[in-house]
């Protein structure tokens, strides 16, 4: 495939040690070439690295080492240089401009990596697995999106589809060869074990997908309970560092604190909220207007009550609330007593305060969210919402299909469904890909990958 030659930068610009500028395409080293003194790029071999002079006619801009891939040698299997220079804002934004002077063109988001998918370097769950290892803020995310850039992925749909094609063969075999009356009947005795016993298999992946979900984004956590029962003093030993401010005053917290909590692999994205109760207060008023709204919108509720006082209507108020979420009890305070009052409903008593509890809390949030032995014994995870969107509609032709045999339909026609099925695990790996699914996918990527 030909395409023109691409530039953008693959570091963040700032105050830094370096940058490293990248130049993609068949014009790649003769562009490259024109802003260089000391060097010709068309006469290096591949995989070399060489010192160099940028200039903008007469005048020096930097001092940079340049790094060479050939063609097909390379993360787009296109002609690549890489410049590292020096860092701060200036530098690689006037080797930009010079090389855009020169003909390149400026890289749109992702465009190094979609070059490497369309070029047949990678498959698309290769290239998503990219943009998770970047976002990644847990060693858990890294490991499913290593998993991902491994081909792990890839490899498990791709032998969901090699069992679909060996049934397909076979109803194209009997399609074939209509000699017998029982035919019809024959080959749905035969497709039928086969299409549930994959149905099966991608059952079980989906299950363990929520697992991967888990993981990959993180699980929305609120943080409720009435005022002054240590809902901040729980945000803050969980962070163990003082973001939000603690006193013994009813009513601290006025609006919503959020932080990112790394929990032994599981990224919740806490916030701490105002304690609900009534007020005459303005922004009392609004902060608590708040806090139901993140109630709504959040999957883990962590509802704060005094473990040393009985219920109060307040308690009795938020327990309603928060009645139909995925909830975690627990009681606060618990240096202080035992007093609170509360059937058939487990409570985690802890200490905010002393830190007292806080494992046992850690414990049950993983123990609610992820099935830890899939991550331990590293299984291939699907975390992905696209491929995990696509699975199941690939798994609903196949129910379809189920259908159709269980009701002796033509089987070309149950053939149909199977087609479609194979069609929709294709769209996981890119081998079957729309342009407007790439163009979405690719555009989410930052600059210069
Ligand atoms: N004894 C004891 N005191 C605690 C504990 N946790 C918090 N406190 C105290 O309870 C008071 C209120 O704590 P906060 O964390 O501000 O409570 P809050 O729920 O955020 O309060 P609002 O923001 O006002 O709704 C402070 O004086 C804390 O020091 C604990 O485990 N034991
Ligand atoms: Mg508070």
């Amino acid at each position: 495939m030909l395409f023109d030659t691409i530039v953008g930068i693959s570091t963040k610009l700032g105050e830094s040690a370096i940058n490293v500028v990248r130049i993609s395409g068949d014009e790649s080293l003769l562009i490259t070439n024109k802003i260089l003194k000391g060097i010709n790029l068309t006469k290096v071999s591949t995989h070399s690295i060489h010192y160099g002079h940028v200039f903008d006619g007469d005048k020096m801009i930097d001092e940079v080492m340049i790094s060479v891939f050939l063609s097909p040698k390379s993360f787009t299997t296109e002609d690549t240089v890489e410049i590292s220079c020096h860092g701060g804002f200036l530098i690689a934004n006037e080797i930009i401009r010079l090389l855009l002077k020169n003909g390149a063109r400026l890289a749109m988001n992702g465009e190094f990596t979609k070059r490497a998918y369309l070029n047949g370097r990678i498959d698309l769950t290769k290239a998503e697995s990219i943009m998770d290892m970047i976002s990644a803020k847990t060693l858990t995310q890294l490991q499913l999106a290593n998993q991902q850039l491994r081909g792990d992925i890839a490899t498990l749909v791709r032998a969901l589809q090699d069992e679909l094609l060996e049934i397909i063969a076979q109803i194209e075999v009997n399609i074939d060869y209509p000699e017998y009356d029982d035919v019809v009947e024959l080959t749905q005795r035969m497709i039928e074990p086969k299409v549930q016993n994959l149905i099966k298999k991608m059952e079980k992946i989906l299950i363990e997908a929520n697992t991967g979900i888990i993981v990959r984004d993180g699980v929305q956590t609120v943080i409720v309970g009435k005022p002054n029962v240590g809902k901040s003093s729980l945000l803050n030993s969980l962070l163990k560092e003082e973001k939000a401010i603690v006193t013994e005053i009813s009513g601290t917290t006025r609006d919503l604190i959020e932080a990112d909590l790394n929990l032994n692999g599981i990224l919740l994205k806490l916030i701490d909220t105002a304690g609900i109760r009534e007020t005459v207060d303005v922004v009392e008023k609004i902060g608590i207007e708040r806090t139901k709204k993140a109630i709504e919108n959040a999957q883990l509720v962590l509802l704060v009550l005094d473990h040393s006082e009985l219920l109060t209507e307040l308690d009795k108020e938020l327990l309603e609330i928060t009645k139909n979420k995925t909830r975690i009890l627990v009681g606060n305070k618990m240096d202080l007593g035992h007093k609170i009052d509360l059937e058939n409903e487990t409570i985690i008593p802890i200490s905010a305060k002393n830190k007292l509890g806080l494992d046992l809390l850690e414990n049950e949030v993983k123990k609610r969210f992820i099935d830890s032995t899939l991550i331990d014994n590293q299984e291939v995870i699907l975390s992905n919402t696209r491929h995990i969107s696509k699975l199941d509609e690939a798994k609903s032709n196949l129910e379809d299909a189920l259908v159709a045999t269980t009701k002796l339909l033509p089987v070309d026609m149950i053939e149909i469904d199977l087609r479609n099925a194979w069609h929709n695990l294709g769209e996981i790996t890119g081998e079957i890909a729309s342009d407007t699914l790439i163009n979405t996918l690719f555009s989410k990527f930052c600059l210069g990958k």
